[in-house]
Order: C-alpha cells, then sequence, then structure tokens
C-alpha cells in the first residue's frame, strides 16, 4: 500500500536512532536536538490524525526548547482552539515516539483504530519554529510527516510559540482574528494603539521600555512592531541575536526569574524599567536597577495583580461587576502576591499544578480568569458570556460605563487568550502602568515579595518524589514531608515544597522566608533532605 512507502520513507529520512526513552511532558518533548528527528516525524504523522478526529480541523506543530539553551530542540502539538494538547493525547504520542522504526507501522494503525479517526477528511497542519540553528530541519521533519499521512503543512518560518498558538485558532475561528502574522500584529498591536489614543500618558509612566529578547524569536518581532508604533511607546531591543548573542544564555526571563539576577547583553541605566522575554517569546518577567545597583523583580505574580486590578477597576466603571473574575497561580507564586490577591484585591485565587494546561483550565471557570506562573508565562481568558456583557455595555450603557467597557474590549482585544504570549502581555502591562501613571518602582510598592530561593537537585530517580494539593505537599518518599515542615518551622514566613520537574530530570525545590539569608538557607537544608 502507500503506507508502506511511508513507513519505508521514514526509515530512510528520519529513523530512530537512540533508544532513550522520551515523554510527553508539560511542554511536548524536549531533549537534546540531535535526538529529535523521529520524533518530529512522528509528530507530524499524530498532528494529521489528531486533525481528523477533530473534523479536520486545524492542528499546529511548534518546534522550540523555550528558555532552554541552544543544543536543546522540542516539539509540542496545538489543539484546534489554540491550547495546549489534550492530555489524554500525551501517552499517544508517547507511545508513537517510541516505538521502533519496525513497529511503527502497526502503531500507527493501532492509533488510528483506537482514536477513531476518518483518515479520508482533509487537513491542514500550520508548523512554526523558533530560531535555533536545528529547528529548520526539525520543521521539514514534522512536515514529512504530515505529508506522509496526506496532510497539507502550511509552514510560518521562525515565529513565536504563541503566535501560531494564534494562528491555529484563528484559522480554526475566524472571528478571533486573521491567522497570518500581519493578522497577528493587526489585532494586537491595533489594539493597544487604540487604547492608547483613550488615555494619554501622565504620571510618571515614561514611555520608553528595554527589552532584553534572550538572542531569541521575540526580539526579532518586537524589532518588525517597533517601525509600526508612532510614539505609543520608545522601544530600546536588546539580546537581538546578533553580536555573538547565544540563545537564553546569561540572558532571558528564565535567566532573570531564577537568578534574581540582570541579564547580560542589556545596558542598564538605574530605574529605568526593562521586560525580560524568553527564548520563544511566550513568558515575561519585569525589572529595574536602581541606584545602588540592585536588581528589582516584576514577575509573573505581579503582572497578574497589575492586571487583575485593572480589570476590576474597569469592571466596576463599566458597571458589570457580576462577571466573576478569578486569578489561578501555582505553588511558585510568591506568597506576598496571594496574599495581596485575596485580602487587598479581594479576588479569589485558585492554585493548581505546575504547566500551563492546569491554569488554563482552572481559569476557565471564571467569567474572567487571570492566570499566570512566577516565572512569567500567562494570559487572561474571558468567557463568551464576559465578552457578550461587556460589549452590550459598550454599546448601550451610559456614558462613563460604555467609555469603560470599551477601554475593556480594547483589553481584550490585546489579549492572546490562546497561551501565555510576552507581546501580548508586554503590551498590556504597558497599558496599565500608562493609564495609572505609575514608573516601575511605583508598580514594585504595590506589595513586597517575600525573599524566595529556587534551587535545583539531581537525584538518581526524580520519579520517586509524588505530590498532592497542588504540588505542595510530598506525599512520597515517606517522612519527607515530615522533614521539610520541622525545616519550616524554623523560619519566620517560612514555606518550602518539592516536586520533580516536568522538563528537566531534575527535583525543583522551593523556599521563601522574611530574609534571603533564611530562604537561601531553607532551600539548601530542604535540598539537602530530598538527596
Ligand atoms: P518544570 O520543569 O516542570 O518545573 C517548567 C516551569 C513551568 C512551565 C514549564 C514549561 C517553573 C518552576 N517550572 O516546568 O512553570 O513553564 O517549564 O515551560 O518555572
Ligand atoms: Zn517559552
Amino acid at each position: 500500500s502507500s503506507l508502506r512507502v511511508v513507513y519505508a520513507f521514514a526509515r530512510e529520512m528520519h529513523p530512530k536512532t537512540t533508544d532513550i526513552f522520551i515523554q510527553y511532558g508539560t511542554a511536548g518533548f524536549r531533549t537534546k536536538a540531535n535526538l529529535l528527528e523521529h520524533v518530529v516525524y512522528r509528530m507530524g504523522l499524530l498532528a494529521v490524525i489528531r486533525s481528523r478526529v477533530k473534523n479536520g480541523r486545524t492542528i499546529g506543530i511548534m518546534i522550540t526548547a523555550s528558555h532552554n539553551l541552544e543544543p536543546d530542540n522540542g516539539v509540542k502539538l496545538i489543539d484546534p482552539d489554540g491550547e495546549m494538547l489534550e492530555q489524554s493525547w500525551e501517552a499517544i504520542a508517547t507511545k508513537l515516539a517510541n516505538v521502533s522504526d519496525n513497529d511503527l507501522e502497526a502503531t500507527t494503525a493501532e492509533i488510528i483504530k483506537e482514536v477513531n479517526a476518518n483518515m479520508t477528511l482533509k487537513t491542514s497542519i500550520f508548523i512554526g519554529m523558533d530560531t535555533r540553528y536545528t529547528s529548520p530541519r526539525l520543521a521539514q521533519a514534522a512536515a514529512n510527516g504530515v505529508m506522509a499521512l496526506k496532510g497539507t503543512p502550511k509552514e510560518f518560518g521562525i515565529v513565536t510559540t504563541p503566535m501560531l498558538h494564534f494562528f491555529v485558532k484563528c484559522r480554526n475561528d475566524n472571528t478571533y482574528g486573521t491567522p497570518t502574522e500581519e493578522g497577528y500584529y493587526e489585532k494586537i498591536v491595533g489594539a493597544f494603539k487604540n487604547i492608547r489614543q483613550k488615555l494619554p500618558v501622565y504620571g510618571n509612566y515614561s514611555t520608553t521600555l528595554y527589552v532584553d529578547g534572550a538572542n531569541g524569536v521575540g526580539g526579532k518581532k518586537l524589532n518588525i512592531i517597533k517601525k509600526t508604533l508612532d510614539g505609543e511607546l520608545d522601544l530600546k531591543l536588546f539580546n537581538l541575536g546578533g553580536n555573538g548573542g547565544k540563545l537564553n544564555l546569561n540572558c532571558g526571563a528564565d535567566f532573570v526569574k531564577v537568578s534574581q539576577k540582570p541579564p547580560v547583553g542589556v545596558e542598564h541605566v538605574p530605574m529605568q524599567r526593562v521586560a525580560s522575554l524568553d527564548g520563544d517569546s511566550d513568558r515575561i518577567v519585569y525589572y529595574y536597577v536602581d541606584d545602588k545597583d540592585k536588581m528589582h523583580l516584576l514577575d509573573g505574580d505581579r503582572i497578574a495583580t497589575l492586571l487583575a486590578s485593572y480589570i476590576t477597576e474597569l469592571l466596576t466603571a463599566s458597571e458589570a461587576k457580576h462577571l466573576k473574575l478569578g486569578l489561578v497561580q501555582t505553588a511558585y507564586a510568591n506568597g506576598a502576591s496571594t496574599a495581596y490577591i485575596t485580602q487587598k484585591l479581594k479576588v479569589p485565587v485558585t492554585c493548581v499544578k505546575t504547566g500551563v494546561k492546569h491554569l488554563h483550565h482552572a481559569a476557565l471557570s471564571y467569567d474572567i480568569g487571570v492566570y499566570f506562573e512566577a516565572n512569567g508565562h500567562g494570559t487572561v481568558i474571558y468567557s463568551d458570556n464576559a465578552k457578550k456583557t461587556i460589549s452590550k455595555i459598550a454599546e448601550e450603557g451610559e456614558s462613563e460605563q460604555r467609555k469603560a467597557a470599551q477601554l475593556l474590549l480594547n483589553f481584550i482585544d490585546m489579549t492572546n487568550e490562546t497561551v501565555g504570549d510576552a507581546i501580548s502581555d508586554l503590551f498590556l502591562v504597558e497599558t496599565v502602568l500608562c493609564a495609572r501613571g505609575l514608573d516601575a518602582e511605583q508598580w514594585l510598592s504595590t506589595y513586597d515579595d517575600l525573599p524566595c530561593r529556587q534551587v535545583k537537585v539531581t537525584v538518581q530517580d526524580r520519579n520517586v518524589i509524588s505530590t498532592a494539593d497542588a504540588e505542595r505537599v510530598c506525599t512520597s518518599p515517606e517522612g519527607l514531608q515530615t522533614r521539610i515542615d520541622e525545616l519550616v518551622a524554623a523560619y519566620a514566613d517560612g514555606r518550602a515544597f518539592v516536586r520533580p520537574s516536568g522538563t528537566e530530570d531534575v527535583v525543583r525545590v522551593y523556599a521563601e522566608a522574611d530574609t534571603q539569608q533564611s530562604a537561601d538557607k531553607l532551600a539548601a537544608e530542604v535540598s539537602q533532605a530530598v538527596y
């Protein structure tokens, strides 16, 4: 059969050259780039099967290893509404990725039967990639996989991860926007410009924003956007990938957040706010360096609280207060942020397991759900009911109400609701800072973060650690939680937890306490207990 030819082709072109088991984790498959070609080819096959189970709706394949260093790469699938691949398919993906070349044909046939895919349906698969030098070759392997099962690949070349999520969503729901890079700029940057016309710059807000592009794709795209801005924002871009700058190396959102240090490659002007993106531009954190050379971090928790409080303000002004707004965090959220949100903002908070799919899912239970990981991955999602209500007020409300609702509509348009998006989040943050006339120092002063420390511990088998209660409690190995409790009890404002990473072969330890010294010490002690 023609499929025979397909599998012979796979063996020739994208052979499985390793026996190392690979798992579809929190962010798809991720490992050294040279171990991935057969995996990506097979994800091309799986994307077509997935699309045919979804009535031929478009599926996305993104080639990226996000904040990891250059030698790594990865692949993940995007479901029709622009969300992460449905969890039950992760096991299917893992199975397909690990079978031998000899078993590929039979396993593919088995999967097709199991999921009941109608293989006669026409299907288009969107493929995007980040800036890694190994990405083009992997994107080609994905396209070959798609064509092998008679799907049509559409390659977008180098795009941010959230752009590809946006394109997939638009392709399957044209009311959301146009599935092109221009369509993305038109919607998101267009809404930002629109809102700037309504909210003049005032107070301590300055339109100058420095950006650390992590030597990845996000900075390059902001460079395109910069040319279309007309004084609304004066972007000064650093780490754009030139001058020997290496992807994510000592720069980017993950480096800044975890090391609590400013990135290399950025000119530091005291008190100047800087936005730091990660390698595929789905994370963003802010920071500034003060006149004593001390860095102050404004992370995902800060962004979440800023956005939630502004949306609450607009909801009140538009008299749509009955819409329920809630915030979703993980155990990594700084305790001070959670206290501020619940006690000062009076916004309900849900805590879920690490991984965007869990946050997104929990956010769906609110009319308006703001979700952010402390590392800067997050967005806001609005229910149909919320959108309808706000649109109605924007048309029919009293003058003041109408104005607030119209701002809210612009705010919604500026948001990439499919997934956390550094570029979209950047425009959202800049809008709120401008609306409130804030500089970075004032933004920081809304509450004081508890000093914290995050470290990695390498153990023989990270999966011996199991957790419960949104990863805040360790259920095995026996005795570990008791030990952690004992250690924590010795510190004022102490809190600590451990969990196995879903993307690296390590156990992560997080600790916070009343001073940096204590947080560091507690993290070290808990690491010792894990070891
Ligand atoms: P793991 O490696 O499971 O901790 C990391 C991040 C997640 C998420 C994923 C996907 C932390 C502590 N963990 O997961 O939040 O962003 O990568 O990129 O930041
Ligand atoms: Zn990323």
